[in-house]
């Protein structure tokens, strides 16, 4: 089968996934459930959770038990991009062609929605428990899952990049790297670290797949930035310019246009050896990996 039509196949089987972990819409609390499913199902690459099942594959594992972590991840990414479009912070109308949470909601429901998904995102992360009590690796993947998103993650990138952006400071290529690892590659190595802590890969072999997720991170962050000079608004659903606008420094205004495509190519070079080094079958996996080299959003 060729790489596209697996793409949209996996595409599919995650958000059913999806749908069959997210709060029915019933209850005097309906809006807020009304505004997370709208929030998980805009649309979206779901790169996170097929990440995260492909390494848990790659490493032998076959049971259900993933996909509560699958759907969980999904989840609070979609939560750091709702309360990412706030007015507080990017103010962004629209994301995925569609209007932002709170564009629809309201800014109070906005800030309640992303709430309610990270809450919930953990209330489904532990389902697992219940469809693999005797795996014991489940609770060492809820650690390193809200690692990843906390303070010592992606939580933890962001609060740097809006205190630089608010003091509007000239910000160091070392701060920048920071920001990145953080915000931006945080959770793509809880996908893969998850992925393989799940289905019993060595501590050595889980380090080894967050390095490879931290590199690819990296790429994945500077093609999006390149995206924002030169993407079409049509294809990413969204306005493009907008780090310019708020004269906020990324990868593009350090190294420019060229030497940014370069290292997107280099990163996943470096991350695509390394995965194959670990010597498992992974060929959707490094397919898609190169899939992203050359994504338009
Ligand atoms: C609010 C705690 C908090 C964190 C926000 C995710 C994030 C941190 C900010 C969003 C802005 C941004 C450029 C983040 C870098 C990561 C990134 C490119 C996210 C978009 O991920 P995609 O392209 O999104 O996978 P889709 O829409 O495909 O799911």
């Amino acid at each position: 089968m060729d790489f596209e039509k697996q793409l949209q196949e996996k595409i599919a089987q995650i958000e059913a996934l999806l749908q069959a972990y997210l709060p029915k819409e019933e209850g005097y609390q309906r809006t807020i459930l009304e505004a997370m499913n709208y929030s998980v199902m805009a649309g979206g690459k779901r790169l996170r959770p097929m990440m995260m099942q492909e390494a848990y594959i790659m490493f032998g594992g076959t049971s259900q038990a993933i996909g509560p972590f699958m759907a969980a991840l999904e989840m609070i990414h979609t939560y750091s991009l709702v309360h990412d479009d706030l007015p507080a912070m990017d103010n962004d109308l629209y994301r995925r062609g569609k209007k932002t949470t709170h564009h629809v909601y309201g800014e109070a429901m906005g800030i309640l929605a992303g709430d309610a998904l990270l809450n919930y995102a953990y209330e489904t992360a532990a389902k697992s428990f219940l469809l693999e009590p005797e795996n014991v690796n489940i609770g060492k993947a809820l650690i390193k899952l809200s690692e990843k998103a906390g303070v010592y993650g992606m939580v933890g990138g962001q609060v740097v990049d809006v205190e630089a952006e608010k003091k509007q400071e000239v910000i160091t290529k070392e701060k920048l790297d920071f920001i990145h690892h953080n915000k931006t590659a945080a959770l793509i190595e809880a996908a893969l670290a998850v992925g393989g802590i799940l289905s019993g890969a060595s501590d050595t072999e889980v380090q080894k797949l967050e390095l490879v997720a931290r590199k690819i991170g990296l790429a994945f962050q500077i093609q999006d930035d390149i995206l924002d000079v030169i993407g079409k608004e049509e294809v990413l659903g969204k306005p493009i310019g907008s780090d310019a606008r708020n004269e906020k420094v990324t990868y593009v205004t350090y190294e420019g246009i060229e030497k940014s495509k370069e290292d997107v190519a280099r990163l996943t070079d470096e991350a695509l050896e390394l995965l194959h080094s670990l010597g498992k079958e992974d060929s959707f996996l490094s397919e898609l990996f190169l899939h992203l080299v050359n994504r338009e959003k």
